[in-house]
């Protein structure tokens, strides 16, 4: 049973908004984290776990330390294989849509299968859209592909519901980690419109009224990564 991905649909068809906190092993350190649990807004549904370098061994020490914390899901945000640990609750595996880079189309999937097999994470296959974020981000970088324009609408749109088409049950448009720019208002209502599955946005979101704003536009689940980590988000 697909629980994880159960709630989030059913969430998504009742218009409960969600949201995850990103945690990313690399920068993990207990001392820092154990302030951070204590401040965690009461409205976060799910932790994320990842980022776009790091290891299996930073991400299991992460895994240990935020089960022991709390019960929500913990769900991986993988890099790369690497990143997998059989620790977690369940995992997005992301493909790199907006993107023309094999590796994060098939070939991460294919090295992931001996991780993946057997271990009880539930697998959420995802539709993953790099956008332009205003800077350089650490996933254009690391998977050597280029964001989407945030005024290329049509192609949003189009890539977002071809993934919904080839079987995504989750749709993440990413403007990266830091982004100067979120993902406008604007993209997030236009890809919500045809699009049945649901919808999780994250990179640049630094306050409450951004949160809402993505909410309102159309956003199933909001991840905030460091605004949180360090300890920025404005309320
Ligand atoms: C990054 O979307 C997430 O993958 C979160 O981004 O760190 O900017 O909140 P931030």
């Amino acid at each position: 049973m697909p629980k994880i991905l159960d709630a989030i649909v059913k969430a998504s068809k009742s218009n409960k908004k969600l949201l995850a906190v990103l945690i990313d092993p690399e920068k993990f350190s207990e001392e820092k984290y154990v302030a951070f649990f204590q401040n965690l807004p009461e409205s976060t549904t799910h932790i994320f776990i990842g980022g776009s370098t790091g290891n299996t061994n930073q991400t299991e020490i992460c895994v240990d330390f935020v089960k022991a914390k709390t019960k929500l899901p913990v769900i991986l945000f993988p890099g790369d294989k690497s990143q997998i640990t059989k620790k977690a609750d369940g995992i997005l595996l992301l493909s790199l849509l907006s993107g023309r880079n094999p590796e994060y189309l098939i070939e991460q999937h294919i090295k992931a299968v001996p991780k993946l097999l057997n271990a009880s994470l539930e697998i959420i296959p995802t539709g993953y859209l790099l956008l332009d974020g205003g800077t350089q981000s650490a996933v254009a970088k690391v998977s050597q592909t280029k964001p989407i324009s945030q005024k290329d609408i049509p192609l949003i749109t189009h890539t977002a519901i071809a993934g919904e088409m080839m079987g995504k049950k989750l749709l993440y448009l990413e403007a990266g980690s830091g982004a100067i720019v979120p993902v406008s208002e604007e993209i997030i209502a236009e890809v919500k419109k045809d699009l049945n599955i649901p919808l999780i946005v994250g990179g640049g979101i630094r306050n409450s009224s951004q949160l809402q704003k993505a909410f309102e536009a159309g956003a199933d689940l909001v991840v905030i990564g460091t605004a949180f980590e360090n300890d920025e988000f404005e309320d």
